[in-house]
């Protein structure tokens, strides 16, 4: 009798199947914008400003057209009469492509060059001289909205101040009832620094335009060539058809080639002007000065709390510093992205979020880097606030969660700035943390430390996160809703195609859905090729981020996967002479109910939709499917870390690292480990060493690895990853997103941890990162140490 196939064997979920992209990678074979080169391709090199706010008395090209090889130098003006100096953002705002009036930010493209090479390129945009004015800069949201502040955005006709947006959700009156029953009221003011995501390959583009055929192929470094398409086809009013963007594979992500950036519009005019392919590669200073940044934002929190621990509401007030153009990628809904997801895994009557968001002279951004629209400072803040009113209580910080968690008896659950969650464990998460941690015994570790005149802590952080936009009904970009999609084609014999409107960035994509259709279908991942990142061949969708391709792109490659077995299953019902009705399915074959030895496999089947389909029934197999998901997943964890601090030094070393998460279904659960231990790292470096700041003239700090730094293996601690499982209700494998619970959840477990060890001293913040230099400031002179290093918010 036929044996049902094993799962783990043929790589379907729950199989740590080695990822098959990295065949390529490993070897040097992958293929990255740079890797490619196209007959008669010409360079592009971009000339940034060196002011962060200047008026541009004048731009003289003329020496730098003298150079021999240059094909083209694009200023403002030239733009301007194109009408093309300026671009629509993702939120509705917008963006100069190449500055006309002013530059309003250090690293603004100012011109370009497009030459034989790129070192011609680059000699030429040296030559090009701008006559700037210089004029005050700002570089903090307090100094935005300060009195006879200079109006960064006089381009715009009802811009009047540097708000970019004043708004706010939540229960006002019933926040504000909950504050007057409290028994204790607690604060704290938090500053979440700028970061950046910071990817290995920077961004680039190859412009290739066809005046024969009037196509325009551009490759792109994109995490969502679909929209891409859609903005080309809008702005530059091509027709979409002949628009074709191909993301080929991408070094890194992190959500820093979501948005669109001028050096893509300028290699696409180029090509169009020039007929021939142009090139744009970023340098690293670029890459770091002038792409979407992340977080740069303040908070001011406040708790009204029960004596008893119950926290009866909660007050938050941010400050968001969007640089010189708002032009995050993110639901239109919302303008603070997701930050009022905060507290969504504790049970809390009432909240109330105001957001205010302000013009700097800045690079723009706001969203990007493993943040899903601003997830990553919600649940630091969360995380930070419920420390702080635990102390402030004298309750232990384990205790004071448990109190206010959302029961797991009470899902669906309405949060307090009415999302909807439909399923957790949270209780039970940070009990496997605080087991995992010997969270007693550490307790007593640090009294006896103590005594020794060492300081020791010990940092929890929980959550509930917001991952996979759409649903459609809420989540749009543009007006353009969220949803996803997968095609599936299976060859005659039985081997697969499958192709989604995700983009992987290195999530390992290629392998993951491959697992998804040998789950459905029985058919070995490794007959299944993954392909993303076409739009002439890929379905649509809206790329990856926010930790969404599973949620969305990896429901429609099951639910394709089913539409094919319902066709492959009438195919069985004609192979084996029964009824449809009297098939039944075991992973990778079809039989007769009332005689399990009559049976076809999924192969067989897929040979007969090519040589002997019933009567009437269309040749083939294969379908599409678009989903669009009833809610977002709620992936949770709880992240703990313990911590020495040096009272000499105010050198922190990590001691433990315990990290429990729940992302329902695991697909691959290596990569799932890989996104996890990912996450730490970055959230290791936010809180430890990373920060991008600016002087008073708008300078940038924080502009090569010199400054802005990535931690190795070396500095990396290690970490202890643990699992809880709470199948997503509403996803078809019961699958949520992880891509980036470990950066969103993460910081807080290490800045609570030195936080704690400093409890005696009364300092109740240092913002991060908590530099040695800080945490020493916190120590000894026993006060907050706050703003960012080293230009403190206090002293300009
Ligand atoms: N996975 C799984 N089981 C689950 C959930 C996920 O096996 N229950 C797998 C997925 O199939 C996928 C990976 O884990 O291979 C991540 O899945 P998901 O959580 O759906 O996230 P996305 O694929 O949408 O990736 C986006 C997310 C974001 S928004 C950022 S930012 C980030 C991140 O992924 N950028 C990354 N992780 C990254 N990892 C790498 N290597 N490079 C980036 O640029
Ligand atoms: Cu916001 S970084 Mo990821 O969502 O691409």
């Amino acid at each position: 009798m036929a044996q049902a196939l094993d799962e783990i064997k043929i790589g379907g979920l729950g199989a740590s199947r080695r990822r098959v992209e990295d065949n390529r990678f490993i070897r040097g074979k992958g293929n990255y914008i740079d890797d490619i080169v196209l007959p008669g391709m010409l360079h592009m090199e971009i000339l940034r400003s060196p002011l962060a706010h200047a008026r541009i008395n004048s731009i003289d090209i003329s020496k730098a057209w003298d150079i021999p090889g240059v094909r083209l130098v694009l200023t403002g003006e030239m733009m301007a009469s194109r009408n093309l100096a300026w671009m629509p953002t993702l939120s509705y705002d917008t963006q100069a492509v190449l500055a006309t009036d002013k530059v309003r930010f250090q690293g603004q493209e100012v011109a370009c060059v497009i030459a034989d090479d790129p070192y011609i390129a680059k000699d030429a945009c040296e030559a090009i001289v701008v006559d700037y004015e210089p004029l005050p800069a700002i570089v903090s949201p307090q100094q935005a909205v300060a009195e006879g502040a200079p109006l960064i955005r006089d381009d715009k006709e009802n811009q009047h101040d540097n708000v970019v947006y004043d708004w706010e959700v939540g229960d006002k009156e019933g926040t504000d009832r909950a504050f007057a029953a409290a028994d204790v009221i607690s604060e704290l003011e938090l500053h979440y620094p700028r970061s950046h995501p910071s990817p290995l390959e920077c961004c680039g583009s190859i412009a290739d335009f066809n005046r024969a055929t009037s196509k325009l192929t551009v490759y792109m470094t994109t995490q969502a060539p679909h929209i891409i398409r859609a903005a080309v086809a809008l702005v530059a009013e091509l027709p979409e058809q002949m628009i074709r963007i191909i993301s080929p594979d991408l070094g890194g992500g992190f959500g820093n080639k979501v948005p669109v950036y001028p050096g893509y519009v300028m290699s696409i005019l180029a090509s169009i002007l020039l007929e021939r392919p142009v090139k744009w590669i970023e340098d690293r200073t670029g890459n770091l000065i002038s792409t979407g940044f992340a977080r740069d934002i303040y908070l001011r929190g406040e708790m009204a709390l029960r004596q008893d621990g119950k926290i009866l509401g909660v007050r938050m007030r941010t400050d968001a510093d969007h640089g010189a153009f708002f032009s995050d990628a993110q639901p239109s809904k919302f303008k603070i992205g997701l930050m009022h997801s905060a507290f969504s895994c504790y049970d809390i009557p009432a909240a109330h979020l105001t957001a205010r968001g302000t013009y700097t002279n800045k690079a723009p951004g706001g969203v990007a880097y493993r943040c899903s629209f601003r997830v990553t400072e919600a649940m630091f803040f969360q995380e930070r606030m419920v420390q702080a009113a635990a102390d402030d209580l004298g309750i232990d910080q384990a205790e004071f969660r448990r109190i206010n968690f959302v029961r797991d008896d009470d899902f669906p659950h309405r949060t307090p700035f009415g999302f909807l969650t439909d399923s957790g464990q949270y209780g039970k998460c940070l009990d496997v943390g605080l087991e995992a941690v010997g969270y007693q015994d550490f307790l007593r570790q640090k009294e006896e430390a103590k005594r020794e005149g060492r300081l020791l802590g010990i940092g929890i952080s929980t959550m509930t996160e917001p991952l996979g936009a759409g649903n459609s009904r809420e989540y749009d970009i543009l007006g353009i809703k969220m949803f996803d999609s997968a095609e599936l084609r299976v060859h005659m014999t039985g081997k697969a195609l499958l192709r989604t409107g995700a983009k992987t960035q290195g999530q390992g994509h290629e392998t993951t859905w491959a697992q998804i259709v040998a789950h459905e279908l029985g058919i070995p991942a490794e007959d299944v090729t993954v392909e993303e990142g076409d739009t002439d061949t890929a379905p649509f969708g809206m790329g990856t981020y926010a930790s969404r391709s599973t949620p969305v792109a990896g429901a429609a490659v099951a639910m394709v996967s089913r539409k094919v077995r319902a066709k492959a299953r009438k195919l069985a019902a004609h192979l084996l002479e029964v009824s449809e009705d009297d098939i039944e399915w075991e992973l990778g074959r079809f039989y007769v109910r009332s005689a399990p030895d009559r049976g076809v496999t999924i192969q067989e089947c897929a040979m007969a939709a090519y040589s002997n389909m019933p009567d009437g029934m269309e040749p083939g197999l294969e379908n599409n499917a678009y989903y669009d998901p009833p809610n977002l997943t709620w992936p949770f964890a709880c992240y703990i870390a313990t911590v020495e601090v040096d009272p000499e030094t105010g050198v922190w070393d990590v001691l433990n690292v315990v990290a429990v998460d729940d992302c329902g279904v695991r697909i691959n659960p290596m990569i799932v480990e890989g996104q996890i231990m990912g996450g730490l790292t970055e959230a290791y470096a936010m809180s430890s060493m990373q920060f991008i700041t600016f002087d008073a003239d708008g300078n940038c700090v924080g502009s090569n690895y010199m400054d802005y730094l990535l931690p190795t293996a070396w500095e990396t601690p290690g970490f202890e990853l643990h699992e809880v499982v709470t199948p997503c209700p509403h996803h078809p494998i019961g699958a949520k997103g992880i891509g980036e619970c470990a950066t969103v959840g993460g910081p807080a477990a290490f800045v609570n941890a030195v936080m704690d060890a400093l409890r005696d001293t009364g300092a109740r913040n240092i913002d991060m990162p908590l530099l040695p230099d800080r945490v020493y400031e916190a120590l000894t002179e026993r006060h907050d140490v706050s703003g960012a290093p080293p230009v403190r918010s206090d002293d300009g």
